[in-house]
């Protein structure tokens, strides 16, 4: 934070308190000097702007103010200008020298927005319109810029693309929060991907040109991306299949484009081709257009993690690449932030600076997650070290307003940066009445839980000392935690209420009547943990009962893990509070039910998480598979590496109680392997008997069972690989239907 802005925030302690209008301003901007007092927003005023100026989106969205507008030199003047324009001429020298920036200075006669051009204008207004979001104004005198030039969104995610209605809701959030870009790339739109040649139908083509008029209005340069990788060969051929398609979507308006090469492999990943394709498409579209922003491209070693030095990919871009196009990084790894020594050694190598593609709040590798906690990691000091920022965020648009919120104060004002105020302001401009009860929540969904990329954060800032003495029995911390289970309860039941914001309600409602329940659970825990089961009258008089209700919980806490509409194949379920809360109950819950074992002599179990079905392994790979249930139908998630199994290694499903088995089927992947594994089912008996594995035909590799199977009533089912030797196969499925 610069000194201005310190002293301004002093000063506005003392004269403005809580309510100062300039603290609504997001990004935080770079000077605020001269802050006064708080007056009322003017019923009207005298716009003056430049002859001429009439048609643009910058008085479009001053015109959104609440002031009546009047022709009046004697009423409260709004002037307004940019660039070379006159009216503007007196502020020139208080007017930023940096593209975007603004001066705007509000006195109780008058208001100025001076801008260096006309996006600056644009975010002027925006500030003002913040400012004034409560009836009032501040006087004050404002200095701003932007730190990083692109800043914004690439909508990158693997999963449902987000839905116009999202988009346009998005443009609007990014034009008041000014970040100027958006890059539309979502890998499961088949025109960006798999059918990158092909021009969009009609109707789907009508659609982005309503996004990219919305996009304008914003202030948002939007970016189609094109991902040719998959399957492009570098003949002439596909090079004007690239440029047909470049010109097409040229033709509906689109000036700003991408060319995407991750996550491909094969003939698509060379570098020396892809510069070459990138230089020609810079040359005689971007270049001969005239009109074109530069180049934005996603490399196929988009990490360091990734990057083989030995191929000098990355210095082949470097080098044969020309230097106006920009190059995307993820940082160190797929899944990072972003830090000085990262941005130097990918800089070094790519003879530019880098255009950060931050993979957060993404959550297509953790989708029983939701990602509604701060932003924070990234380097202060890198502004100058990178020449673009955007963040790939979750599927769910309107959640993912929460971080965004903080990548655009990031990437404007990074020295100013504070993670937790900016959360905080980002909450409460998404559920500006039920601000509490969205931060509550939102500190219960903040970690991604164990995932490939390695990639945690923190959770439940203020559970977590409360937890850990809860643990060791601490009765004081047994009951701050039944209170705060009551705040969790409370938080879920206000929200679920909430009218304010449908979008975002439709997306967490999952994990909200998920964690209402949770809360339930912790209720009961913390009320049995704190109990003495004396007092008559007490609903903790039985434990009993007590113990029963939180095994119901569980249940159904389960049951809506797996319901159908909220399963995902890849990462099935819902998770709340899973770094600390979920652990921390469990743990109280089995410290209570084993002290109350000892002292009555009784046989509780004291693990309560409910899971009836559960796998033991040998073989590494597939040990951390879920098995869920619908109905009847239970399945085991399949996997995409090849699996090994080693001559006698076996796979076992443990059900919590017997079932009488239906029908099973499962897919290796690979045809004839039946032979060499053996499916055994446990009985009540306590016997393990032998079911017979066949296909159906030499091509199918699914293994289906013999007719003796249905009827049998089976606690465990066990595959072994009995073949004497190592097999590798895949494991696409395993299903099994009970009765
Ligand atoms: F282009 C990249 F910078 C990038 O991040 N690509 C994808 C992205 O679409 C996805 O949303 C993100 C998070 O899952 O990660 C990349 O996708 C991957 C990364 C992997 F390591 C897909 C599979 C992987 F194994």
């Amino acid at each position: 934070m610069n000194k201005k802005l310190i002293l301004a925030s002093l000063l506005c302690l003392g004269v403005c308190g809580a309510s100062a209008q300039v603290s609504n301003i997001n990004p935080v901007p770079q000077q605020v000097a001269n802050v006064g007092t708080i007056v009322e927003v003017p019923a009207a005023w005298n716009i003056v702007k430049e002859k001429g100026y009439d048609a643009s989106y910058v008085l479009d969205a001053l015109a959104t103010a609440s002031p009546e507008v009047v022709v009046d030199k004697k009423a409260f003047q709004l002037t307004i200008g940019f660039g070379n324009q006159k009216v503007v001429k007196k502020y020139k020298k208080l007017i930023p020298a940096k593209a975007e920036g603004y001066y705007l200075k509000v006195t109780d006669k008058e208001i100025v927005i001076a801008a260096y051009d006309e996006r600056g204008a644009f975010y002027g207004v925006q500030s003002l319109l913040a400012m004034m979001r409560e009836g009032k104004l501040e006087l004050c005198e404002i200095t701003d810029f932007p730190d990083v030039a692109f800043r914004g969104v690439v909508e990158g995610f693997y999963g449902t693309p987000w839905s116009q209605e999202d988009r346009l809701s998005q443009f609007e959030f990014y034009g008041r929060n000014k970040m100027n870009v958006y890059i539309y790339g979502p890998k499961d739109d088949p025109y960006h991907r798999d059918k990158w040649r092909e021009p969009y139908p009609e109707a789907e083509a009508k659609k982005l040109q309503i996004l990219l008029e919305s996009a304008k209005k914003n202030g948002v340069n939007f970016y189609w991306a094109i991902h040719p990788g998959v399957d492009i060969k570098w003949t002439d051929a596909d090079r004007d299949a690239m440029m047909n398609k470049l010109e097409v979507m040229y033709q509906l308006g689109i000036r700003s484009f991408a060319v995407f090469f991750d996550d491909i492999w094969g003939e698509g990943t060379k570098a020396d081709k892809q510069a070459a394709l990138l230089n020609y498409i810079n040359q005689n579209f971007v270049l001969a257009k005239g009109d074109v922003a530069p180049l934005v491209m996603c490399p196929t070693e988009y990490n360091r993690s990734w990057a083989n030095e030995e191929k000098g990919y990355l210095r082949t871009l470097g080098n044969d690449m020309d230097k106006s196009v920009n190059i995307m990084w993820t940082g160190n790894t797929v899944v990072h932030t972003i830090d000085k020594p990262s941005m130097e050694w990918i800089n070094e190598r790519i003879q530019r600076k880098g255009y950060i593609w931050l993979n957060f709040p993404v959550s297509d590798f953790v989708r029983d997650h939701i990602l509604l906690g701060p932003t924070y990691g990234n380097g202060l000091d890198i502004a100058d070290d990178l020449s673009g920022f955007v963040s790939n965020p979750m599927e769910h648009a309107e959640a993912s307003k929460i971080s965004l919120y903080s990548i655009a104060d990031y990437t404007w004002n990074m020295e100013a940066y504070d993670y937790m105020s900016s959360w905080d302001k980002a909450i409460k401009d998404l559920m500006p009445h039920n601000a509490e009860a969205l931060k509550i929540w939102a500190s219960y969904n903040e970690d991604l839980g164990p995932n490939g990329h390695g990639f945690r954060r923190d959770e439940s800032r203020e559970l977590k000392p409360i937890a850990a003495a809860a643990i060791k029995g601490d009765k004081g911390a047994l009951v701050s935690l039944y209170a705060k289970c009551m705040e969790l309860e409370m938080a879920t039941n206000i929200l679920l209420g909430d009218k304010s914001n449908p979008a975002l309600l439709i997306e967490m409602k999952p994990w909200l009547l998920y964690g209402k329940l949770l809360a339930q659970f912790g209720l009961n825990v913390c009320g049995a943990a704190i109990s003495d089961f004396s007092k008559v009258g007490n609903r903790f008089d039985n434990f009993d009962n007590i113990y029963k209700e939180a095994v119901s919980i569980q249940a159904q806490l389960y049951e809506l893990a797996n319901d159908k509409n909220v399963l995902h194949p890849l990462q099935p379920g819902i998770k709340v509070g899973s770094l600390v809360l979920v652990p921390t109950l469990n743990k109280v819950f089995a410290n209570t039910v084993e002290a109350y074992n000892k002292a009555h002599g009784t046989n509780y179990d004291p693990v309560c998480e409910y899971q009836p079905f559960s796998i033991t392994t040998d073989v590494k790979q597939i040990a951390q598979q879920t098995v869920r249930a619908q109905g009847n139908n239970v399945s085991v998630n399949g996997i995409l590496e090849v699996v090994t199994w080693a001559p006698g290694d076996a796979f076992t499903i443990n059900i919590d109680r017997p079932v009488t088995m239906q029908g099973m089927d499962f897919n290796f992947g690979v045809k004839d392997v039946a032979k060499h594994f053996t499916l055994e089912l446990y009985t009540a008996d306590g016997q393990w008997r032998k079911v017979s594995l066949l296909h159906y035909s030499a091509d199918d590799t699914v293994i289906h069972t013999g007719g003796e199977l249905s009827g049998i009533r089976a606690s465990k089912i066990r595959v072994t690989n009995t073949s004497g030797a190592e097999v590798k196969a895949y494991f696409k499925s395993f299903n099994f239907v009970k009765q």
